[in-house]
């Protein structure tokens, strides 16, 4: 009884310890494994476009939690969704219907344009999800020999983190030592309509899968016309496009998906991140009757997948997307950020290039990969209040929240200006 007392009581101590920033970051140095590399900063508090660290300084967030928070963090109408549906229902598992996943059902399909939705979780699920359903679509619809289809995927790619995913990466960290890695899985180099053009030969061809704009390669934006031409040379082949709009998606880069840009309607959609606002762990997939048509019950599934807390905040946070008028926000602000962005570039000797859609954009920093350039000019971006992260070495990436207004962004653009000059001064 007594231990029992002690023991309830150590633990509730350490719910209601605090911690300055650098306890906090030995805590996890400690027991967290350690497969992250996170900037110095440790954040207890976001609302809108800021976050707040522990010892109670403000920051701008110009990474929106890999653009997941599009909508801004703790938006008042998801999180009242949220708290509102979880004192009904939280999760009731798929043995049983529940009321809320139909009715989120209907609202995501007609939202994005497709009969059909298959509720996930997380971003790799819904790509397994979509990889899945591209082979049992390649042998029962379209022929493909047993045991022989094939997905076309692209160099550089980034899809997420399991083993039949990180089969389709080229990149050595996300792969070494971590092989068998599964078959069926070819790469072409990406934004090369050739390459594609003669991977389709291959009648075992299932699928083309792609990100509209390549993320962790650095926010690398193909040629005009490339998805168009792709997706018509999948066509021709009876081949399935599969578009990866798990970061690119939901408002980001100025309409609703990337592939609007392009004017072109993806057979498999995969979405993550954003559809939640960032709130819970929720991804999709969509597709036509046709294709969705060849999963029967028990080919595949997910204990928390289409549970009613999700389908309560994606609802809520599309809403928000649709009604804050969040994608021509993107728009409107990005070519602001990436307009002021390339006066500063051609001031700086630091900055190569301005790149990007919306506002998902990066700068390409005027040093060697293996440089720690980019790495420090964020640390100094950190202490002068906004907070970003470099990918592929030389990097930075831009992706603020969606919900930023216009004044906000130039106050941003002063700091990532003032940072860059001190940092050459
Ligand atoms: C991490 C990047 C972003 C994705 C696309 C699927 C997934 C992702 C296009 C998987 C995830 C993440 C995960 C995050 C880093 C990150 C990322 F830097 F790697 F490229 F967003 F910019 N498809 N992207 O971008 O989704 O399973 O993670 O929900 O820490 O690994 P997930």
């Amino acid at each position: 009884m007594v231990v029992l007392f002690i023991f309830k009581f150590y633990n509730e101590m350490a719910v209601l310890e605090q911690f300055t920033s650098k306890e906090a970051m030995a805590l996890e140095e400690k027991y967290g494994a350690q497969n992250y590399h996170p900037l110095p900063v440790v954040l207890a508090k976001g609302e809108g476009v800021y976050v707040w660290d522990v010892e109670g300084k403000k920051y701008y967030d110009f990474l929106s939690a890999y653009s997941a928070v599009n909508q801004g963090h703790c938006h008042p109408h998801i999180i009242n969704a949220l708290k509102e549906q979880a004192e009904k229902l939280t999760l009731t598992s798929r043995a049983f219907y529940n009321d809320m996943l139909g009715k989120y059902e209907r609202f995501v399909t007609e939202f994005f344009g497709f009969d059909k939705v298959l509720p996930m979780n997380t971003g790799a699920e819904a790509v397994e999800t979509a990889m899945k359903l591209a082979r049992k679509w390649g042998y029962e619809k379209k022929g493909v020999h047993a045991n022989q289809a094939k997905i076309i995927v692209c160099q550089n790619n980034f899809h997420g983190r399991t083993i039949s995913i990180i089969s389709a990466s080229n990149d050595p960290v996300a792969t070494e030592n971590f092989g068998p890695f599964t078959p069926g899985i070819h790469s072409i180099r990406y934004n090369d309509i050739n390459a594609l053009q003669e991977s389709l030969q291959d009648k075992n061809v299932a699928a083309f899968m792609v990100e509209p704009i390549q993320g962790e390669a650095g926010v690398y934006v193909p040629d005009e016309d490339y998805l168009k031409q792709a997706h018509a040379l999948c066509k021709q082949h009876n081949v399935l496009f599969v578009a990866d709009e798990v970061q690119t998606g939901i408002a980001r880069t100025g309409k609703l998906l990337a592939v609007d840009h392009s004017d072109v309607r993806p057979d498999i959609l995969i979405l993550g991140k954003a559809i939640s606002g960032g709130v819970l762990p929720v991804s999709a997939v969509l597709a036509n009757n046709d294709i969705m048509e060849v999963i029967r019950p028990g080919n595949h599934g997910s204990t928390f997948g289409g549970n009613p807390l999700a389908c309560a905040v994606a609802m809520a946070a599309l809403e928000v997307v649709r009604d804050e008028d969040l994608a021509e926000k993107a728009g409107h602000l990005g070519a602001i950020f990436r307009r002021e962005m390339q006066h500063i570039a051609d001031k700086s000797g630091l900055v190569r290039l301005v790149r990007g859609k919306g506002l998902l954009n990066a700068i390409v920093i005027n040093d060697t990969e293996d440089s720690s350039t980019a790495w420090d000019i964020c640390v100094a971006l950190k202490e002068n209040g906004l907070l970003a992260k470099p990918t592929h070495g030389n990097i930075i990436r831009f992706a603020p929240p969606l919900v930023m207004t216009e004044d906000q962004l130039l106050e941003c653009l002063s700091i990532i200006e003032k940072t860059l000059a001190d940092f050459e001064g």
